[in-house]
């Protein structure tokens, strides 16, 4: 059985990780482990932010663990929120703020494509190989919806549709949202990953 610290304050993400972790994982988010800390995100990409948050906790920890960080990247806004997804309408990390924000940017745009790209950061060691750093990436391709709909999930799923579907990512059970999600796609490639080790 591995066991993996998962670098995450998002409860969400924890429960969606959760959900498609099979029974050889035992993933431990960080209030189980009772670490409580604010994780710095001060990069200006994803890939630096993951890097980041696993950093920090591996050495708190010492133990193999991993960090994911998300961004909504919308071809019309150049990539933006992107890595500021979380902040993007201020520190309150307010998602409907956040999502108003984007329909108001878009207002005027024909071009609603965007995409959801996860980046995870794994910091593995075994006695073969040492202590390295590995990054798994998943995306999403969809479009942004011109109005709110559905109330599951969190963050931009009540705008988001993802290619071919016809349902926001909010008005999916979990299982569907697996079906297509950047998550998922990042999650399978570090679980086979670790399989193979
Ligand atoms: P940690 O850093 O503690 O993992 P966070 O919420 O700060 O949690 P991110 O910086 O990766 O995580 O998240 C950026 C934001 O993007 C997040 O707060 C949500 O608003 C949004 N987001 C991430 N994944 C999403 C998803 O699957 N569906 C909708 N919105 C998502």
């Amino acid at each position: 059985m591995h066991t993996l610290i998962f670098a995450t304050n998002n409860q969400n993400k924890v429960n969606e990780i959760q959900s498609l972790v099979g029974s050889d994982f035992s993933i431990i988010a960080l209030k189980e482990a009772g670490i409580d800390i604010d994780i710095p995100e001060p990069h200006e990409t994803l890939q630096e932010n993951a890097a980041e948050k696993a950093n920090t906790i591996f050495n708190l920890t010492n133990q193999n663990c991993f960090s994911e960080d998300t961004g909504l990247e919308i071809e019309s806004l150049q990539g933006a929120p992107g890595v500021k997804s979380a902040r993007y309408a201020g520190e309150g990390r307010d998602f409907q703020a956040n999502i108003d924000k984007v329909l108001n940017c878009l207002a005027d745009h024909n071009n609603r494509n965007a995409q959801f790209r996860t980046v995870i950061c794994l910091i593995w060691g075994n006695d073969q190989d040492g202590i390295q750093t590995y990054y798994f990436e998943g995306i999403c391709k969809g479009h942004i919806a011109t109005e709110m709909h559905g109330e599951k999930g969190f963050g931009y799923d009540p705008i988001f549709i993802p290619e071919g579907a016809t349902k926001s990512f909010a008005q999916m059970t979990m299982e569907e949202k697996n079906k297509y999600s950047h998550r998922q796609k990042a999650v399978t490639q570090l679980f086979e990953f670790l399989r193979s080790k």
